[in-house]
């Protein structure tokens, strides 16, 4: 899933592909790099940003995803709106990605039954204003399982069908870099959710903590994307369904290889027991 954030403000890309033709250019540019979607999105998300309101969000996203669509593209709108998630659809969308899992709009949900379109639900603990202060945990892979489970729960009580639903760990929202990497360390804990998973960790903070110098400076979020690489590796191996990353073509390739060493694989081919060569010698 490739990112189209026709936005001013977005965290990695802000302002680059702010008008439709640009961003419908950037878009083809992300398929043609080896995208199967491409996921639009008006609105930033990110810590501190300020909401749009209805009419400039359907103002950014609705051309831009009339013109890929009339370009044979799959579509997913990344939007909290229920208006916008319809008129998207209407506009030929396939899927509604959005980071509060209906919450924020009671309205998102109905919208997405009737449709009968896939549904990306993210784990989300609010809008992001005021610090990182939900992004508490005991237990994150646990509770972060536990509560996605409601949510989805929820979905499904309000009448989206079970295999519409999509479900998303949220790495970044209301997490810490050791909230998102022990996240990434369960992967199958968020499979046994049983529903396809996503996972966005394209040019996250927490990858930039990962990758400090020595004074404690994170790379800015373009110089990311090998590292967003080494995560949609981590990801394709744990059966994600997809990742959603701002550049394509390094994941594509990753998630290439991975596939073609898995497929190299006999059905003899039993990976040895942990240290089973420690005994023969240390080399
Ligand atoms: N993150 C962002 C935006 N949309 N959608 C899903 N499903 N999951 C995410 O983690 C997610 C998202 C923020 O990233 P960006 O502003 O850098 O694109």
């Amino acid at each position: 899933m490739g990112v189209v954030n026709v936005t001013p403000d977005s965290f990695s890309d802000g302002g680059r592909w702010f008008d439709t033709t640009t961003a419908v250019k950037h878009g083809l540019d992300l398929v043609a790099r080896g995208a199967d979607l491409i996921d639009v999105g008006g609105e930033s998300t990110r810590p501190g940003a300020t909401r749009v309101d209805e009419a400039e969000e359907l103002r950014r996203v609705i051309p831009v995803v009339r013109g890929l669509v009339s370009e044979g593209v799959t579509i997913s709108v990344d939007t909290m709106r229920a208006s916008v998630a319809e008129r998207s659809l209407a506009a030929g969308a396939a899927l509604v990605n959005d980071v509060s899992g209906g919450l924020s709009d009671p309205a998102m949900i109905p919208v997405v039954a009737d449709a009968g379109a896939p549904f990306v639900v993210m784990h989300w603990r609010g809008l992001l204003e005021g610090g990182n202060v939900k992004g508490v945990y005991a237990d994150v892979v646990t509770e972060v399982v536990d509560e996605l489970r409601a949510r989805v729960d929820a979905v499904l009580e309000g009448g989206v069908a079970a295999d519409r639903v999509i479900v998303d760990p949220g790495l970044g929202f209301s997490k810490e870099a050791e909230h998102d990497l022990a996240l990434l360390a369960r992967l199958d804990r968020l499979r046994a959710l049983g529903h396809p998973l996503l996972v966005a960790a394209s040019r996250k903070r927490f990858l930039g903590h990962v990758l400090a110098g020595p004074d404690g400076a994170p790379p800015p979020a373009r110089e990311r994307d090998a590292a967003t690489a080494a995560v949609s590796v981590l990801a394709a191996r744990g059966g994600a369904w997809a990742v959603r990353v701002h550049e394509v073509r390094a994941t594509a390739d990753a998630v290439r290889v991975v596939r073609a060493v898995e497929g190299a694989r006999t059905p003899d081919d039993t990976p040895p027991a942990p240290g089973a060569h420690g005994a023969e010698g240390t080399r």
